[in-house]
C-alpha cells in the first residue's frame, strides 16, 4: 500500500503508528499462508489484490462514495441484510475482527473470558487500526450470543449502533418479530440516507446479492471433485472478501475463477495430493486474518474441501426469492432468508447438525473440524449434539477450541496430524 493512503487514513483518524505495525505482520502472515502454496489457481491474483489494498484502495471507494453522499455501514454479523443497506444507496463492509488487537484495552470494557472474536473486534475500534470502521456512518448489530449484545451497548457508546432483535427459535411469532425488526432497519437507513427504499431499489439489490451468493454458490460446487481444484484456505480467504469487495465486481471474479476450476476439474488436475484426506470445517466464524486452523490442517498434508461457518456456507447457501411483486412481499421475501441461516444461538437447532452431516456427503469429507472460539458458549455447546450427528453417520470428528493467539498452534498441529493419521488407517 502507497505512502497516498495516508493522509485518507489520517482522515479517518486512524493512528498510523499502531496501523503501521499492523501493516508489518500482514504481508509476510499472508505470504506465509497464502502465497507459498503450490498450483494456485492463476484467476487467484485477484483476490491477493483485494487483500494486499484491504486498508487502502477499497477504503478509497468507500471514501469516494461517501463524498458523493452515500452512507456506508459496518456489519457483525451473517444476520445483518446487506441488501437493505444497499438499496438505501448504501456500502455494506463486515468488521468482524480476527486478530488480537489491543487485548488490554479491551479488556478494560470487557471481561477476559469472553469469544476472542468481540474482544478483538472492540480492540480494532479502540486501537484506531480499522478503516472500515471509522468510515462507517451506522453499525448494525443483532441480538445473537449475550457477549455481542452487551457488546454492542458499549460500542454504542462510541458509534451509531442499530441493534437488530432476532429471535431464538424459528416460530411463526419469531417470524413475525423478525419482520418488523427488518422493516425497523428499512426505517433507520432510510432516515441516514434520505433515500426512500422502494420496489425498484429492493429487486435491484436483492438480485446483485443473489447473485454474488450464486457465484459462492457455483465456486462450492467445484469444490466437490476429485482431486479438489482449489485449497480450503483459497476459498476462505474469497468468503472472507465477500463481505467487504463492491458486490457486482465480486461476483464476477468468483465466477471467472470458477471457470478456470472448471477447466482444472476436467483435466484432473488439482492442488493436493489426490489421497489428501478431505476435510469439512464447521463452527464459529473465520474472520480477516484468522487463518491459523485451515493453515494448520492443510499444512499437515488435508485439504479443506467446504466450510460450514459464517464464513462459508450459511453465508451464501440461501436466496431471497426476487420475481414477487410488492415491496412488502420483497421485504418479507429478505427476512425469510435470513431467518434461514442455522447459527448456533437458535434453539431447537438441529436443521444445522443435519445439514453438517448432509454437506460431509456431498463433499465426500473423510472427516469434519469443528472448529468452536474460546468461551463461545453457543457453538461449544452445539458441539455435543453436532458430533453426535456427525459420528453416527460414520465421520470421524475432531473437535479444535482455540483463539486467535499462535501459543497453541503447535498442540493444535499435534492433535490435527493424529486424526489425520487415524483418517488415513480407517480409509
Ligand atoms: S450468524 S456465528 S456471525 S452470531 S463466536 S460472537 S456466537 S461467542 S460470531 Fe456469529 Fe452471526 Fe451466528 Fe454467524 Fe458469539 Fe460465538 Fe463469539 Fe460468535
Amino acid at each position: 500500500m502507497t505512502d497516498d493512503y495516508r493522509t485518507m487514513w489520517e482522515e479517518l483518524g486512524i493512528d498510523l503508528d499502531a496501523h503501521d505495525g499492523l501493516l508489518e505482520v500482514l504481508p509476510p502472515l499472508f505470504g506465509d499462508v497464502f502465497l507459498s502454496q503450490e498450483g494456485r489457481p492463476a484467476r487467484m491474483s485477484y483476490f491477493d489484490y483485494v487483500f494486499s489494498e484491504v486498508h487502502g484502495h477499497r477504503i478509497q471507494e468507500l471514501v469516494t462514495h461517501k463524498q458523493k453522499g452515500g452512507i456506508v455501514v459496518g456489519t457483525y454479523c451473517t444476520y445483518a441484510p446487506e441488501e437493505l443497506i444497499l438499496a438505501a444507496g448504501g456500502i455494506s463492509v463486515g468488521l468482524c475482527a480476527g486478530a488480537e488487537v489491543a487485548p488490554q484495552e479491551a479488556m478494560k470494557f470487557l471481561p477476559g473470558n469472553l469469544c476472542p472474536l468481540i474482544k478483538s473486534s472492540l480492540g480494532f475500534k479502540l486501537a484506531k487500526v480499522c478503516p472500515y470502521i471509522e468510515s462507517c456512518d451506522l453499525l448494525i448489530g443483532e441480538t445473537t450470543c449475550d457477549g455481542k449484545k452487551k457488546f454492542y451497548e458499549i460500542l454504542g457508546d462510541m458509534q451509531p449502533v442499530h441493534v437488530m432483535e432476532l429471535p431464538q427459535k424459528k416460530g411463526e411469532a419469531d417470524r413475525t418479530l423478525w419482520r418488523s425488526e427488518v422493516r425497523a432497519l428499512v426505517s433507520r437507513l432510510e432516515e441516514l440516507s434520505g433515500k426512500k427504499i422502494d420496489e425498484a431499489s429492493l429487486r435491484e439489490a436483492i438480485k446483485i446479492t443473489n447473485a454474488k451468493r450464486r457465484a459462492l454458490q457455483r465456486l462450492a460446487e467445484l469444490r466437490k471433485s476429485d482431486p479438489p481444484v482449489i485449497s480450503g484456505r483459497d476459498a476462505l480467504l474469497i468468503n472472507q472478501i465477500a463481505f467487504m469487495d463492491e458486490p457486482c465486481r465480486f461476483a464476477n471474479m468468483v465466477n471467472e475463477l470458477r471457470d478456470e476450476l472448471e477447466e482444472r476439474a476436467t483435466n484432473g488436475e488439482g492442488v493436493a495430493n489426490p489421497k489428501a484426506p478431505r476435510i469439512l470445517m464447521s463452527g464459529c466464524p473465520m474472520a480477516i486474518p484468522n487463518w491459523k486452523l485451515p493453515h494448520i490442517v492443510e499444512t499437515s498434508g488435508a485439504v479443506v474441501v467446504m466450510e460450514e461457518l459464517c464464513t462459508g456456507t450459511r453465508y451464501y447457501e440461501n436466496l431471497v426469492e426476487e420475481n414477487t411483486a410488492g415491496i412488502e412481499t420483497l421485504l418479507d421475501n429478505v427476512a425469510d432468508l435470513y431467518l434461514e441461516i442455522d447459527c448456533a444461538v437458535f434453539t431447537p437447532n438441529e436443521k444445522r447438525a443435519n445439514n453438517i452431516v448432509q454437506l460431509a456427503a456431498d463433499y465426500n469429507a473423510d472427516g469434519v473440524i469443528y472448529y468452536a472460539l474460546l468461551f463461545c458458549s453457543p457453538y461449544s455447546i452445539e458441539a455435543y449434539k453436532v458430533k453426535n450427528a456427525v459420528e453416527d453417520s460414520g465421520v470421524p470428528f475432531l473437535y479444535v477450541e482455540t483463539d486467535y493467539s499462535q501459543g497453541d498452534a503447535g498442540q493444535i498441529a499435534t492433535r490435527v496430524q493424529a486424526f489425520l493419521e487415524m483418517i488415513s488407517t480407517k480409509a
